[in-house]
């Protein structure tokens, strides 16, 4: 047996001999899982968005400016007769995408204001430029509004209020939770009033028999975790971004994460929601019962729809019983097809205790191990091509891990892995766990990162990644992760700088190559404003004609969040 292997086994024998980790007998259990939750900060000293210019009936010189030099999202300005001039219209991510702000929306004025203050409350109605930087900037610092004005709802009845003022008013609105989404949905893209979820933040109640768990949309993720692992339940969600994003975000986006391969879509696990319409009309789809048949399920409407159908004010979500065995496998395949077969054999051995089924190139380990401070290869002196991390969760402790072990030792001596480390306790599992977590930070670290979230069918996903790699040639660093148990791979395409010559390279090349193999160009992210004119790459036309008769229908003036989701040309 080649030494390399030997190793492994003696590694993977020696660390599993313990148990990893249990939930219920660590009392540190809770601070390490904090622990492990991204926490967002934004760059406030980040320069203010400079004001567009504009003449629609003139020929102006457009230039570019970007707004930081390592983030070139541009804005667009013009010089007329040597003036400058307010030019309501934006690039970007991609260079061919132009999107101009809609003139049906009015502008805000003293009166609005008045009117918010009178609804919210003087504090909860914010003008303060350090405030409105990070509102209007997403987490990639790539998408710049230039809102000002940001709102904090308390209650259902003051979001309900503050819309129906709105689309009164016709002013238009971005619906935000903990804005860590990525593809540009949770900031303005001109000046549109900012809905902030955040102090919604309560949680309603926990029925300890169905587990179901209702609480406020502004609840942010980590904290209704730590709420039901000291109640004896998980959420059936699980994300890096866990620390900042909110459960109404994760609703709105149809988050998948990293627990998808075993608890499915918040399709499935939302029983009922609370929403907003555009003009107030609170809908009260909050059941909390499994089975329900009556008439149209309205709730589906809104889960993932990123905020353009209305504002989700409450949730009730499944919550699953916490198990007593946790065990985590930091694993290293010689080929894609080794991973490929690693999550065919895992689905067939561990099949019910099978928990998360992630992997991650040797080109994304490389960037976490460069950019992350304290991460290093738990596999190291060797490096490798592919790694995974294969989690178990289930209850009985001992025959649990004698299965893993079994899986593992049968999958090293069959070659699928060709090294492997299983986590002793649970410092090390979150040692894990922070590389593949890791990953989309170290990207922002490295600097510009062009990012694509695509589901595709397991066996093609990793051809992507190379022919996007001959395609681009050194010029850019490609890499390949995600959550491979569900088919869903991170394309991300790093550079020193945003360049729009190699962005002609990758669009439309990467959906024309998605849609030829039958797959979606928004696995879990959604379309935001990335993706809005891309929809027809991943849907019939018929299907994105329904889907604009139904923004029609709830929000017949568009004011929620516009240029999103839908081609504007559609959605106005
Ligand atoms: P925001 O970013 O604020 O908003 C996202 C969208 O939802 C916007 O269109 C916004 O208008 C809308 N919205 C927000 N709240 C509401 C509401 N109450 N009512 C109506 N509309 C609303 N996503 C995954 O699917 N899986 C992952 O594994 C994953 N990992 C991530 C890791 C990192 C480090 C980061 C930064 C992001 C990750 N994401 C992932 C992307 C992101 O979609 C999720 O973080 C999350 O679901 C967004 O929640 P949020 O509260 O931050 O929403
Ligand atoms: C993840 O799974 C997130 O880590 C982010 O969905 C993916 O950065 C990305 O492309
Ligand atoms: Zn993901």
């Amino acid at each position: 047996m080649p030494t390399d292997k030997c190793r492994a086994i003696y590694c993977l024998l020696r660390l599993s001999s313990r148990n990893l980790f249990n939930h219920r007998s660590d009392s540190n259990f809770q601070y390490l899982y904090q622990f492990r939750g991204f926490r967002n900060h934004i760059d406030t000293t980040s320069r203010l968005l400079e004001p567009f210019l504009a003449h629609p009936k003139r020929n102006l010189r457009i230039c570019f400016h970007p707004l930081r030099e390592d983030m070139g999202s541009s804005l667009v300005s013009a010089k007329i007769s040597g003036h400058t001039n307010r030019i309501h219209c934006r690039f970007f991510g991609s260079g061919s995408t132009v999107t101009k702000r809609n003139p049906v929306f009015s502008t805000i004025n003293a009166d609005d204001i008045a009117q918010f203050k009178e609804i919210l409350g003087e504090k909860y109605v914010i003008q303060d430029e350090e405030r409105l930087l990070a509102a209007n900037t997403d987490w990639m610092r790539k998408y710049k509004g230039s809102s000002k004005l940001l709102l904090q709802p308390r209650s259902t009845e003051e979001v309900s209020q503050i819309l129906k003022y709105c689309n009164s008013r016709c002013l238009a609105v971005v619906p935000q939770g903990g804005n860590t989404g990525l593809v540009g949905g949770s900031v303005p893209v001109f000046d549109e009033v900012i809905i902030n979820m955040g102090s919604m933040n309560d949680i309603i109640s926990l029925d300890k028999v169905s587990g179901v768990l209702v609480c406020e949309a502004g609840c942010i993720l980590e904290n209704l975790v730590s709420f039901l692992d000291n109640q004896g339940f998980i959420m059936p969600l699980d994300l890096g971004a866990k620390g900042s994003c909110q459960i109404g975000g994760n609703v709105s986006t149809n988050a998948g994460g990293l627990r998808f391969v075993r608890y499915g879509s918040l399709h499935g696990n939302v029983l009922g929601l609370e929403a907003v319409l555009a003009n107030g009309i609170v809908l009260d789809m909050l059941g909390t019962l499994r089975k329900d048949n009556t008439g149209y399920d309205l709730k589906h409407l809104f889960i993932g729809s990123e905020g353009s159908l209305g504002i989700v004010t409450k949730i009730s979500i499944l919550a699953p019983p916490k198990l007593s065995s946790v065990n985590l496998a930091f694993l290293a395949c010689k080929d894609y097809v080794s991973c490929q077969n690693l999550l065919l054999e895992a689905k067939r051995k561990l099949g019910e205790i099978l928990s998360a089924f992630e992997f991650l190139d040797g080109n994304s380990m490389d960037l976490v191990l460069n950019h992350l401070e304290g991460v290093r290869n738990p596999l190291s002196p060797s490096t490798h091509d592919f790694y995974v991390l294969i989690e178990t969760t289930g209850s009985d402790e001992s025959s649990d891990k004698e299965k893993l072990e079994a899986f593992l030792l049968r999958s090293m001596e069959g070659g699928l892995i060709s090294d492997g480390v299983l986590a002793q306790d649970m410092n090390q599992a979150l040692s894990f766990w922070r590389i593949r977590e890791g990953v989309p930070e170290a990207l922002m670290k490295a600097g510009a990162v062009y990012k694509y979230d695509l589901s595709l069918p397991v066996e093609k996903m990793y051809d992507l990644v190379e022919a996007m790699r001959i395609r681009l040639g050194p010029a850019a660093e490609v890499i390949g992760y995600g959550h491979l148990g569900d088919g869903n791979l991170h394309l991300n395409i790093s550079l020193p700088e945003y360049n729009d010559n190699v962005l002609a390279q990758i669009e439309p090349f990467v959906y024309e190559w998605t849609s030829k193999h039958r797959g979606s160009i928004s696995a879990e992210h959604g379309l935001g404003l990335m993706k809005a004119n891309k929809i027809h790459y991943s849907r019939s036309p018929e299907s994105v004609h329904v889907m604009a008769s139904i923004k029609k229908l709830l929000d017949p003036n568009g004011i929620l969040n516009p240029y999103k989701v839908l081609p504007p040309s559609l959605a106005s």
